[in-house]
């Protein structure tokens, strides 16, 4: 079976507040013991992770159809704007919190994520993100993307050993001491640690910090462009790009002279093509027809791509894409909200999986950013000449994982 995975560069973070802080500590002991039950399961697990790929290949249908659902929730939450997101790294960063969450709180983070616990075990799902972060971090020539995950702690902050663990076995999540009651300082370490991890795509990402803050979790998708290297700047031309709302814009269309995979879609009103971004990626592009974005937002469903990759033609031709610098800043919560995280941001959730205690809250950070990738583009020209300048739906698939 081929691994099919949705990857945007994204930064995701988490911030921590600390609250209830006069909870009796007995329940910190209790759950030291059951975590070392955890704890000797997951060294086991983390070994499995590096041997065999089967468990990445079981994740990753509950992760396209997350990727789908969250797409919808957001196009429906938001009219006119571009969507930027990436799914994997959403998906990663809640599994991660999952794994400090308990009752209610840990199943709805599990069925938001689109897994189905009957068919699905707890541990497949953590091993399964195991094997993709070691196998997107594997050194390779043509690195595609890269993905990290990171645990700033406050130094007053006392957390189970397990969890700690668990993230750094599973998650190869960093940890770093933080002195939250400074900040700025705090927001500057975390900065730093981004710049550094992303070749400095992602420069102040982090919103500001509270003093109340105790713990900020974060992940980020580092997503080499290739396309910057292939088109030719001699081939760059201005040329006019119809933006979401009908205001056409000036924008530099980069050449290329590639085979591509193309099709149109009766059913959906859309065209789709097939662009090769990297030796092991390819970009599809999906182009509503005339002012069908949003029926097309509304129907399409993840077995659409199956359904296509059957039907595609072949041909060479000279492909114009816009090339667009994007940064995007989202707040996931009402979307995640909506597909069933309810407990997660509410007085109600259970994060004693971290600290042993319930008292950790949860708000969420996000932001995107993207150099050439075109995001919603318009008119599909079936001539030799395939232009994407109007609104469009991209995606990224990494093949043969
Ligand atoms: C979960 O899986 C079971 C067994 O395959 C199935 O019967 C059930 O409908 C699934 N639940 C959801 C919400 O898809
Ligand atoms: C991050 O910092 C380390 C040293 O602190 C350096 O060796 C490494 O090259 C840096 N990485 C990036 C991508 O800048
Ligand atoms: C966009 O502009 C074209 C031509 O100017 C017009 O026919 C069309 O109705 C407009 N679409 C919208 C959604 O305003
Ligand atoms: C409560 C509980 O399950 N405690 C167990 C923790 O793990 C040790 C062995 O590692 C067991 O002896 C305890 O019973």
């Amino acid at each position: 079976m081929k691994a099919m995975l949705y990857l945007f560069l994204l930064l995701f973070g988490l911030l921590f507040r600390c609250y209830h802080l006069s909870e009796p500590d007995d329940v910190h002991g209790n759950d030291r013991n059951t975590n070392s039950t955890n704890q000797q399961q997951h060294s086991t697990l983390e070994r499995e992770c590096n041997t065999e790929v089967s468990a990445l290949h079981k994740i990753v249908p509950y992760n396209a159809d997350f990727a789908f659902r969250l797409y919808k929730q957001m196009s429906s939450d938001s009219d006119d704007k571009n969507i930027f997101f990436s799914p994997v790294s959403i998906s990663t960063a809640f599994a991660m919190l999952a794994l400090g969450a308990k009752s209610q709180t840990q199943t709805q983070i599990y069925n938001a994520l689109a897994f189905n616990l009957s068919e699905i075990e707890e541990n497949e799902i953590h091993k399964g993100f195991c094997q993709l972060i070691h196998k997107l971090n594997l050194p390779r020539e043509e690195m595609l993307a890269k993905i990290g995950n990171a645990l700033f702690l406050d130094e007053s902050l006392k957390v189970l050993p397990t969890f700690l663990e668990d993230v750094k076995t599973l998650y190869q999540a960093e940890t770093f001491s933080t002195n939250f009651l400074k900040p700025i300082e705090a927001k500057q370490q975390v900065n730093d640690y981004l710049k550094n991890r992303t070749y400095r795509e992602m420069v102040n990402k982090a919103r500001d910090f509270s003093i109340h803050m105790v713990m900020v979790l974060v992940n980020y998708v580092f997503f080499k462009d290739f396309w910057r290297e292939k088109f030719h700047p001699l081939l760059t031309t201005e040329k006019h790009f119809i933006a979401y709302g009908n205001t056409t814009i000036k924008k530099n269309f980069m050449c290329q002279r590639t085979w591509i995979k193309f099709l149109h879609d009766e059913d959906l009103s859309c065209s789709v093509v097939e662009i090769p971004y990297s030796r092991n990626a390819v970009a599809w592009f999906i182009l509503p027809d005339e002012g069908k974005l949003k029926d097309v937002e509304r129907s399409l469903v993840k077995e659409d791509i199956n359904k296509w990759r059957a039907s595609f033609q072949y041909r060479k031709t000279d492909v114009w894409i816009p090339k667009f610098s994007l940064s995007a800043s989202y707040d996931f919560k009402g979307s995640l909200q909506r597909l069933g995280m309810a407990d997660v941001f509410n007085d109600h959730t259970d994060l004693s999986g971290i600290t042993g205690k319930r008292n950790l809250r949860v708000s969420q950070d996000s932001s995107a950013k993207s150099e050439g990738l075109p995001t919603h583009p318009q008119t599909w020209n079936y001539d030799k000449t395939k232009m994407l300048s109007s609104p469009i739906l991209s995606l990224i698939e990494e093949c043969g994982l």
